[in-house]
């Protein structure tokens, strides 16, 4: 015999009760919830812009802004007068945006929609998220208490850690979130490589490496999706993801302050590393918003092992 209904929801831990068994800030608690739950809008939203596709404009006539502007209205018009938060960085605004009346507990940073140009292919794509304590010019070590990534795929999931282990939530029929897997814990060492940046503009020692992880199999898995290509690592415990330093960009392509933090805060949480090839990403201060810096993120073995490469011992 099926279980009953009541039977189901014994079983069913959302993300709400989650957070509260976990001894998560009440605070914090109800800000990553009003998050995850504005990961529904911009869903609805990005459905919606199919229409803009077919070069359909807004009751007004307007051009529809572009899908990840309309994200970051989203998340600001969601966080703005939440009570929660005191600054609003993202990387669709030129300056940090302060929120409310300056007393509120939280800095915000955001990647509304990171991979917005896949949307056309329908690859996944996904919302990056940074909750901290201060100023976010600080090291991430120092400043974040949090930080969350919602994946917009064949299933909506979303992935948390406010500093007790890295937990993922599926977006279920009911509009719930409700836990897939708790304290995701990377393997020592993965099978799966994730290469940014074109072959041909790699610094040698970075081909070196790469080539390092071919010979011993790894198997390559790159969507150009910054969030999917992470959170595949993470849901197979295992492997690296590189966005190198090439000859043209010294500092390679992604953001340290809204791409690079939060997901190495939700690695380590899961056991695993996150540097530049130098330093960890979040040992490293936030000097400016736009500040980009190569990386290296995943398993402890090949993070080590891309180190050992690049300073060439
Ligand atoms: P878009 O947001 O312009 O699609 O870029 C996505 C991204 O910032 C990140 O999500 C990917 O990891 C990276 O760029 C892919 O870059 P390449 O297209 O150079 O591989």
């Amino acid at each position: 015999m099926g279980e009953g209904i009541n039977d189901y929801t014994r079983y069913v831990v959302d993300l709400r009760r989650h957070m509260w068994m976990g001894g998560v800030e009440t605070d914090l608690r109800r800000l990553i919830w009003q998050i995850a739950v504005t990961g529904k809008y911009i869903s609805a939203r990005i459905h919606e812009s199919n229409r803009k596709l077919a070069g359909f404009k807004n009751i007004y006539g307007e051009e529809q802004l572009s899908l990840d502007r309309s994200a970051d209205d989203i998340f600001k018009s969601q966080l703005q007068f939440s009570g929660f938060v005191r600054e609003y960085a993202s990387e669709e605004q030129d300056a940090v945006i302060s929120c409310g009346k300056g007393d509120e507990k939280y800095f915000i940073t955001a990647d509304p929609l990171d991979g917005s140009s896949l949307v056309e292919t329908n690859l996944a794509i996904g919302s990056i998220i940074g909750i901290h304590k201060e100023s976010v010019f600080a090291e991430g070590r120092k400043s974040m208490v949090a930080a969350l990534y919602i994946t917009y795929g064949p299933l909506i999931t979303m992935v948390y850690s406010a500093g007790k282990g890295a937990h993922e939530f599926v977006l279920n029929r009911e509009g719930e979130y409700v836990l897939s897997q708790e304290n995701i814990t990377l393997k020592e060492r993965g099978s799966l490589y994730s290469p940014g940046g074109l072959r041909k503009d790699w610094l040698p020692e970075h081909l070196k490496y790469v080539e390092c992880l071919e010979a011993e199999g790894y198997k390559l898995r790159y969507s150009g999706g910054f969030v999917p290509d992470i959170n595949q690592i993470l849901i197979k415990k295992g492997g690296i993801f590189t966005y190198p330093a090439l000859q043209k960009s010294p500092r390679g392509k992604l953001r340290l302050l809204f791409e690079l933090q939060p997901m190495a805060f939700i690695i380590e949480q899961a056991g695993g590393k996150a540097s530049t090839g130098k330093d960890y990403i979040l040992d490293m201060k936030v000097e400016a918003l736009d500040q980009r810096c190569p990386i290296y993120i995943g398993s402890r073995f090949e993070v080590e092992k891309a180190k050992e490469f690049l300073s060439g011992t």
